[in-house]
């Protein structure tokens, strides 16, 4: 059966691959579409110059490192928020506290932003982003800006099922892709089933600062734990995370994980585990709390699902947790009533590592024909849920509870995630749903080897889903939340009063050279249209941090500070200082300048920066 449900996939990829030969740009307007639908889809995305976008979307860049944000309808990409890699066009990355933030590390892939909530809504206060590399981290939406990078934390590799939050931003969620020896240490390949763990782990969220701390860990047996999503309403407290690979294989895992015709969501009670480790009941591995499902019962259970499930939602109202087996033709839909019954009555087939298994027949209430390759689900308003399928390449509109298949809309191509507007609180909009495909071969004018993605704008107010307009973006999109843009109060400028920096100054006459033995201080002020100091001398050797405020307090400007041939690149935005340190290793004489343009006389801000 397995190797049945696989061919039957690659059958259908390749049907996919043959459709879509390259073509030339011309309109391919399908056959039948009237100018009048065309002309009413326009004025539906059209956003006339001056108005603004009712939402904002934020879409994670996956290997990129950087989240974008777009304007929806319009899907304007309106800006890139760099996160776990460098970026010039801000000086992310550059500067000194951006620098210790990324710790060396360039790169991340982002998967799945998260907004913070309050009673199960978006709050606007903070964004969430997971990275493979065991990390996750915070974006004030303040200012958009990355204040805070978790990890790479102990013992859990390849955090996938991130960053989930729960109801009252209380937790993000992390889980291990990739299971490994716990502690870490070098284990043949050959122990995987019984020397590899997994780890599901709970990211505390400061309430009032954002501020995140990895409070536990949870011991798994070594399944590739996939994607989660947090409980709401009647489900709060739990969180639910699908796997692959129960069959603990390792190898060619595209056919030896795909033998077992269910794998497991693992379900976990977050206020359980909380108590377990404020009781003493977790041992410290590596430093990190980690709770033993073989000495502490009642934290997390397994329901058997679909084979291989890959994303796992849970409906507005708390009730239903949806489930896709992305080899099957079906999205499993379990009721939370059930599965608490079914826990209380201990109606368990057995375990895995001591971690009960539930009932399959006592928890499911029902497995909805979708199509092939069930992704990920959205929700609208009354129940209306929205699957995408990867295999079919098109988005599925089914209702909760009659569980009926009432629409679909094709996909170009390949879609991976979809978003909704306000789709993962507990009042979605049910207006608009955006497509966030793999592929897109054929849509745009070609660009080589290297297409853009595409993320397809979908109308879902009426009974019919309605595509709209063909937006691109950087690879590589998987996830991206929606929000009214009004929940979201960002300031323009940083006020001078809030300004604590030790090496801030104000007025021209601070400006200049200390130096202590062989460091060096320059405080620098960046005011159109002239760097104060504008020039500086340093001997060979010294360490120089260079302190620079832009002491503007007017929208949008910003000046740069770069110092060439020493790689240093920094932006500073009205009211904030930064620092940059580095040795003077180069005698000779380099030009700073400013490398924003901020007014007429932007050419003439430069310096010069002497080591003698
Ligand atoms: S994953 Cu990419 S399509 Cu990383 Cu959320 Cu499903
Ligand atoms: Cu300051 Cu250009």
């Amino acid at each position: 059966v397995g190797t049945g449900a696989l061919a039957l996939v690659l059958v259908a990829l390749m049907a996919f691959a043959s459709a879509c030969t390259p073509r030339q740009p011309e309109s391919r307007r399908a056959a039948g579409v009237a100018t009048s639908d065309i002309a009413l889809a326009a004025q539906k995305v059209y956003v006339p110059p001056g108005d603004l976008d009712p939402y904002y979307m934020f879409a994670s860049g996956g290997h990129s490192g950087n989240v974008y944000v777009y304007g929806v309808p319009s899907m304007r990409h309106i800006s890139t928020i760099p996160v776990f890699s460098p970026y010039p066009a801000t000086g992310y990355g550059f500067d000194d506290d951006s620098k210790r933030m990324l710790g060396g590390l360039n790169w991340g892939d982002v998967h799945h932003p998260a907004l913070s909530e309050t009673k199960g809504e978006y709050d606007g206060r903070w964004l969430f982003v997971n990275e493979m590399n065991g990390r996750i981290a915070r974006i004030d939406l303040r200012d958009f800006k990355t204040k805070q990078i978790l990890g790479p934390v102990p013992n859990l590799h390849g955090n996938h099922a991130s960053s989930f939050v729960t109801p009252n931003t209380e937790y993000a969620m992390m889980a291990s892709r990739f299971s490994r020896p716990v502690p870490q240490r070098p284990v043949g390949v050959d122990k995987y089933a019984t020397e590899y763990k997994g780890i599901i782990a709970g990211v505390k969220i400061d309430p009032a600062r954002g501020e995140m701390s990895l409070a536990w860990q949870i011991l798994m047996p070594p399944f590739d734990y996939d994607l989660g999503d947090a409980g709401k309403l009647v489900s709060d407290g739990w969180m639910f995370f699908t796997s692959y690979n129960t069959e603990r294989a390792t190898g060619k895992l595209e056919v030896t994980a795909s033998q077992r015709d269910r794998d497991y969501i693992a379900m976990v009670d977050w206020r359980a585990a909380e108590k377990a480790v404020a009781e003493g009941r977790a041992d410290t591995i590596d430093g990190v709390k980690v709770i033993d499902p073989n000495k502490v019962a009642g934290i997390v259970y397994l329901i058997p699902c679909g084979k291989s499930p890959h994303g796992v939602d849970v409906s507005p109202d708390g009730k239903y947790i949806v489930a896709s087996g992305k080899l099957q033709g079906v999205t499993t839909v379990f009721n939370f009533e059930k599965l608490q019954t079914a826990i209380r009555n201990n109606d368990f087939t057995g375990d895995e590592d001591a971690i009960p298994v539930l009932k399959y027949e006592s928890v499911k209430d029902a497995e909805v024909p979708v199509g092939l390759g069930p992704l990920h689900t959205q929700f609208g308003t009354d129940g209306w849920a929205y699957t995408s399928l990867f295999v079919d390449s098109a988005i599925a509109k089914w209702k909760l509870g009659t569980w009926e298949v009432v629409d679909k809309v094709p996909m170009s191509y390949s879609i991976g995630h979809l978003t909704a507007a306000e789709g993962d609180t507990v009042s979605p909009d049910g207006n608009w749903l955006v497509g966030l495909n793999k592929l897109s071969h054929g849509r745009h004018l070609s660009v080589g080897p290297s297409q853009p993605e595409s993320s397809q704008l979908v109308d879902i107010t009426e009974e019919k889903m309605k595509l709209l307009y063909d937006a691109f973006t950087e690879p590589e999109p998987h996830y991206a939340q929606i929000v009214k843009a009004d929940k979201i109060k960002p300031i323009e400028v940083y006020p001078k009063e809030e300004n604590k920096h030790p090496l801030a100054i104000w007025d021209v006459k601070d400006a200049g050279v200390t130096r202590q033995g062989k460091k060096v201080t320059v405080k620098m002020i960046a005011v159109r249209s002239t760097l104060t100091p504008t020039d500086f001398t340093v001997n060979e050797g010294d360490e120089v941090t260079v302190a620079i405020t832009n002491i503007e307090q007017t929208t949008d400007e910003l000046h740069g500070f770069g110092l060439l041939d020493y790689n240093i690149n920094l932006v500073i935005d009205p009211g904030e200082t930064k620092t940059v340190t580095f040795t003077a290793r180069k005698k000779g004489v380099y030009a700073y300048y400013c490398t924003n343009f901020c007014s007429a006389l932007h050419q003439e801000m430069q310096g010069y920066f002497i080591v003698q």
